[in-house]
């Protein structure tokens, strides 16, 4: 059985599936279970349709492997009854990840989980046939935001390369991911940027998406995903931060970071997670409560590193690298 995790995304979707693929291949038995709601965003890619939102009642796997989750409660409740008599194998590459397996293959320097489960199949001898090559394409460009942040490594382009040769049509999984938004997507964008706020001269960059705005955008929360990564394409901007009102009383905020500012230490504050570059947290607060909560600490931050080292970061650094959605 492989278990997606909550809000899956491409990483932890491409890597499920090509997996699955290459088990099924093997002769094996196999489920695939994303936590509720299913991504219909990535539909389209090969296997979706076999996945399910919870583990079928009658599933008895030996073996439960994870990919990109960085614990095991973001694989859902489903999780609990089945891994308690199953080997849990962790595969992922958030440094914070708790080491929730039986087996633990953690590599920080992978660019995407996909990368990692490219040199498996290769240990394995499982050739990579041309519908797994686009889930794990997927995978590698999603977490890259399209080969465009700090963690697009030499080896990710060259595999992703490889991708290409094996059958993965770049163009057409580019159109499926970044030009297939739903009108009301860009509705939501538009009312949650006209809503922006810029403090610490342009260096903290937040706004909101609240219910309302849902409401008048006709749009899900899910929609939201892509606006923190418009107001982290503001010259001089150290951090970006986004708060989705998920009901009155939970909040949840996405942050980006440059520079000095770690996005993860901010999210860690609130019992969040992520990356340097690409954190997120759950506060179970009201909106107003938490972004004067946030906001408070994001400045401190800010003003922390005045005159400080900025932590390692770039080709060279080995931890915290990849902005990726969580
Ligand atoms: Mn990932």
């Amino acid at each position: 059985m492989i278990f997606g995790h909550k809000d899956a995304d491409g990483d932890t979707l491409g890597c499920s599936l090509a997996f699955a693929e290459a088990l099924r291949t093997k002769g094996k038995q196999v489920w695939v279970v994303i936590p509720p709601p299913l991504p219909m965003m990535y539909e389209w890619l090969p296997g979706f349709d076999q996945v399910s939102d919870r583990p079928p009642p009658n599933a008895d796997p030996a073996l439960v492997l994870f990919f990109d989750a960085g614990n095991m409660e973001r694989s859902g409740s489903g999780v609990r009854h089945i891994a308690t008599h199953a080997t849990i194998v962790n595969i992922d590459h958030h440094l914070s990840n708790t080491r929730f397996g039986d087996i633990n293959i953690i590599d920080p320097d992978a660019s995407a989980v996909g990368e990692m489960v490219i040199a498996m199949l290769d240990a394995y001898g499982c050739p990579i046939t041309a519908t797994m090559a686009t889930n794990l394409y997927t995978s590698l460009m999603t977490d890259t935001g399209g080969f465009r942040h700090e963690n697009t490594t030499p080896d990710c382009l060259e595999a992703a390369a490889r991708l290409a040769r094996l059958g993965a049509d770049p163009g057409q999984i580019a159109t499926m991911v970044y030009k297939s938004r739903p009108l009301t997507t860009l509705r939501l964008s538009a009312l949650s940027l006209a809503a922006m706020h810029v403090e610490a001269d342009g260096k903290l960059v937040w706004s909101r998406v609240t219910r309302g705005m849902l409401r008048d955008a006709e749009a899900e929360m899910s929609e939201s995903e892509g606006i923190i990564d418009t107001l982290n394409s503001i010259a001089g901007m150290e951090m970006a931060i986004l708060f989705k009102e998920v009901s009155p009383a939970l909040t949840k905020i996405s942050v980006r970071s440059r520079g000095g500012i770690d996005a993860a230490a901010l999210t860690a504050e609130f019992g969040g997670g992520g990356h340097l570059r690409a954190a997120g947290a759950e506060i179970e607060a009201p909106m107003d409560q938490a972004v004067k909560m946030v906001l408070t600490k994001a400045l401190e931050a800010i003003a922390g590193t005045n005159g400080r080292q900025p932590p390692s970061v770039g080709r060279t650094s080995r931890a915290g690298r990849g902005p990726q959605p969580r």
